[in-house]
């Protein structure tokens, strides 16, 4: 039977729900304590700080539930755009401290937690990470959900409830292992289970053509699985507005069979169970990589297909005519990988609603947008037919029909240019045809964007090239990716922070970092600078210890800090690093103990993960680490260089380690690294770049001013030339990578035959990725950045200047860019409400 609603009006439960629960320390001393014993089951004689977190989490959660509810009844009365940003991955973090600085309420928690026997640091420590994304992509839509929130634009990220998140990375013997993810062993205070928003999600079947209708059929299957809602509260800093993150789990639709069970079937009577929990297990570790595999297909699709019914359960609700669902709703494409939801609407409002092809297409195109995050030619998705046609018959029938209507007009547009259709083709005629599916993604979208400047230009001037003339130029638009001020400048670098907030008069900047630009009028005060200096050093300092407990190697925080942390691939080249880093220790041993002295003392530290079936990343971690042994073991070589590989990178790690740098290296081959995000917040940190003139590092060199940053390496333009040179002759190593070569290979480092493939990729491979031709200038722009850091004055106002104009970077840059270009939103703060 239906739930029943209240017999009286609803004023009480209003009036509650609208006044905010009281914000002093009394009142959350008792909700921190009321949670340890009643959610808990603690007693005095049983608290430890993982019990004092969760409790402190529930107490916070509390307060933001509040606003949660009011964000998401205000946007429905007043029948705001909504935008969906659909995202396969969301990498996140922790939350507990986000929420604490976005409510206000740090300092009144850290008492609370003082007064009980715990520091608020070792707390916020007990959070584990929702690793729920490889890297840049996915750390991206977290970002952009924050702004969101922020900037108080009604917005929903959808994405999955992966059991197991990222893989967690032990280094034994030099090699990487991974270990599973567990993150939801222990309660997660950021989530609310909603069994009640639940859809079935259908696969496999067959399909039954409706007799008086040519475009729509009736699917049948009963291979059913369940998606339910889990929904993660995204704090908005400084607003009352809190985001939703929506994720799905996948569960099982057939009842727990009670007979099966009673006749001693225990596994039988929940063998559905185990089969559907299955879809929504494990996160695929693959970045920039597609494996094609079928059960990452089913996740796509269950994805795409509980994410749009419930966009349009929601729709319904308004009872507005489906021709008016791109006014209230946006849907943003992350990737390919959620392009599936092109096909899906299409199904539901033709066969479910029953539009006709027309309608449904013109909704459906004004609906979505799709973001590309890269070219690299092996992360393309492209899905065999007869997979897809198995798994999905309908939504392979829809496809087939896109094609075609797309390849008539085109047809019609160009006449007779045979090859022209096959090029742009959504299915690729290969054995077996393959369906494209960022062609997918772009057919179905009206807008299409990469993520900088120059990885815009580059998409359509190759992968998209015919559809721009086909399309028309508008279409095609750049949205430079930004990162969140508030993660990653003033909860990772409060000492900074302070400074900036001193110099602003206010901690608005975190909402505006527009206002950093005053720190260009202290550069010539003495004692800021002096300041400033000192805010890296601590940072410099919190690192090394971090550096001490997760390695056991002991480095000097006076030392220059140079760092490359990011997923560990071949085209962002740590190996062009390493071998670097083996050049720099031979010069060093060649060296009288007086020469060495006048070296600059250097930390080169590196951190990421390979993805697990990637054997030359992981050979690379391997040799990053055999050269670390030997250089840091090393007495004569002692502090003037150490080498450290952290394992386990994670955004908490990032969150260590990107504020302690003094160079951060983003040194991919020009065009490969689509945008980079770790380089804005590296810069945004104080810290300089010494990269490669790819991806954002020149829009950030735009801004800050080149004498602010060191570049090296090819141009994107000349990187073809270089490859088909390379593919029928021999690369010629400087004498700098040959002595690298020469040391590996006279078993300095172990074994030569373990790192002779990584040496073969060069010399026999084709240099894919340039080493050979970027290595010479690498040394060089090294050489450049010891001489800068040198005079300690000279690196004190690159430092602050760079502070000072990375206004762009900011995410809410980006997000409002897109709410203004793509989504036509409007922000929609929380008014009249009482908090
Ligand atoms: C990254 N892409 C880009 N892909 O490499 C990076 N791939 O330059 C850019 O800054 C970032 O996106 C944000 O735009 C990725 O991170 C993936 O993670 C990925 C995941 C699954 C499959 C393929």
């Amino acid at each position: 039977s239906q739930p029943k609603t209240p017999s009286k009006d609803d004023s009480e439960f209003r009036d509650y729900s609208h006044s905010e629960i009281s914000r002093d320390v009394a009142t959350i001393k008792n909700s921190v304590v009321m949670h340890l014993t009643a959610t808990f089951l603690r007693t005095p004689a049983s608290i430890d700080s993982a019990h004092a977190y969760l409790a402190s989490a529930f107490s916070v959660r509390d307060r933001l539930l509040q606003r949660w509810n009011l964000t998401n009844e205000y946007h429905d009365k007043i029948g705001a755009k909504r935008v969906y940003y659909m995202s396969l991955e969301f990498l996140i973090g922790r939350t507990f401290d986000n929420a604490l600085l976005a409510l206000g309420l740090r300092q009144e928690y850290s008492k609370v937690l003082g007064d009980v026997g715990f520091c608020l640091e070792d707390i916020i420590d007990e959070e584990r990470d929702a690793a729920l994304g490889n890297g840049g992509l996915g750390r991206l839509a977290a970002c952009y959900v924050d702004s969101m929130a922020c900037s108080n634009y009604p917005g929903w990220g959808y994405g999955l409830r992966y059991k197991y998140g990222m893989f967690q990375q032990q280094i034994l013997n030099g090699y990487q292992v991974e270990a599973p993810d567990c993150w939801l062993d222990s309660p997660n205070p950021w989530e609310f289970p909603r069994p009640d928003v639940t859809y079935p999600v259908k696969f496999y079947g067959h399909l039954v053509r409706d007799p008086h209708s040519e475009h729509r059929f009736k699917w049948e299957s009963n291979v059913v699985y369940d998606a339910m809602a889990f929904d993660v509260p995204v704090p908005g800093y400084g607003t009352t507005n809190v985001g939703n993150i929506r994720l799905w789990s996948c569960k099982t639709n057939t009842l727990f069979d009670l007979n099966k069970f009673n006749s001693g079937d225990y596994q039988g009577a929940t063998g559905g169970q185990v089969a559907a929990q299955i879809l929504t297990d494990v996160l695929y570790p693959n970045d920039n990589t597609n494996d094609g595999k079928e059960l990452r297909l089913r996740q796509e699709y269950l994805f795409c297909s509980a994410t749009m019914q419930d966009i349009l359960a929601r729709f319904r609700k308004t009872n507005r005519p489906l021709s008016e669902l791109p006014d209230l709703a946006a849907i943003q494409l992350n990737d390919t990988h959620p392009t599936l939801g092109v096909p899906e609407l299409m199904r539901i409002l033709i066969d479910d609603e029953g539009l006709s092809w027309d309608e449904a297409w013109d909704i459906t195109t004004r609906t979505f947008a799709f973001t590309n995050h890269t070219i690299l030619p092996e992360a393309m998705e492209k899905w065999p037919v007869p997979m897809l046609d198995k798994i999905l018959p309908r939504h392979m029938g829809i496809i087939y029909d896109i094609n075609l209507f797309f390849l008539q007009k085109v047809e019609k547009q160009f006449p007779g240019d045979r090859e022209l259709l096959n090029k742009i083709s959504i299915i690729e005629e290969s054995n077996p045809q393959q369906v494209r599916m960022a062609f997918l993604a772009c057919v179905g979208s009206h807008k299409v964007n990469g993520v900088a400047a120059i990885h815009s230009d580059i998409i359509k001037q190759t992968i998209f090239k015919d559809f721009v003339r086909i399309q028309g130029e508008d279409k095609f638009i750049n949205k430079t990716n930004g990162v969140s001020p508030r993660r990653w400048m003033n909860e990772c670098n409060p000492d900074m922070s302070d400074l900036i907030t001193e110099v602003v008069g206010d901690r608005s900047w975190v909402n505006d970092l527009t206002k950093v630009k005053q720190l260009e009028g202290k550069l010539e005060d003495v004692n800021f600078r002096e300041r400033w200096w000192a805010a890296k050093q601590k940072n410099k300092e919190r690192l090394a210890e971090y550096i001490l407990t997760t390695t056991g190697i002991k480095v000097s925080a006076h030392a220059l800090f140079d760092i490359q942390v990011k997923r560990i691939h071949e085209y962002k080249r740590q190996l062009m690093n390493i071998f670097s880093v083996i050049y720099r220790y031979h010069l060093l041993k060649q060296m009288s103990p007086e020469q060495r002295e006048q070296e600059v003392p250097r930390v080169v530290i590196f951190a990421g993960k390979a993805a697990s079936g990637y054997w030359v990343a992981k050979q690379v971690i391997k040799l990053i680490n055999s050269v670390a042994e030997v250089v840091n073991s090393d007495e004569e070589i002692g502090d003037v260089l150490k080498v450290v590989f952290i394992p386990d990178y994670s955004v908490t790690a990032a969150e260590v380690i990107i504020p302690a740098s003094d160079i951060s290296q983003h040194i991919s081959t020009a065009g490969t690294e689509a945008s980079g995000t770790s380089n804005m917040k590296f810069v945004l940190n104080g810290g300089i770049i010494l990269g490669t003139v790819d991806g954002a590092n020149i829009e950030i060199g735009e801004e800050i001013g080149e004498e602010q940053i060191f570049f090296f390496g090819c141009l994107a333009h000349e990187v073809e030339d270089f490859r088909h040179y390379l593919r029928f002759n021999q690369p010629k190593p400087d004498s700098a990578l040959q002595t690298a070569f020469d040391m590996i290979q006279r078993n300095t480092f172990g074994d030569a035959q373990l790192f002779q493939p990584l040496i073969d990729a060069i010399m026999r491979g084709g240099d894919v990725y340039l080493l050979s031709v970027d290595f010479p200038s690498y040394i060089e722009a090294h050489k450049a950045v010891e001489e800068a850091y040198r005079s300690h004055d000279e690196w004190v106002t690159k430092s602050i200047l760079s502070v000072a104009r990375m206004a762009k970077f900011s995410s809410d840059r980006s997000i409002q860019e897109y709410a203004e270009e793509v989504w036509n939103i409007e922000p929609q703060p929380v008014l009249n409400c009482g908090l």
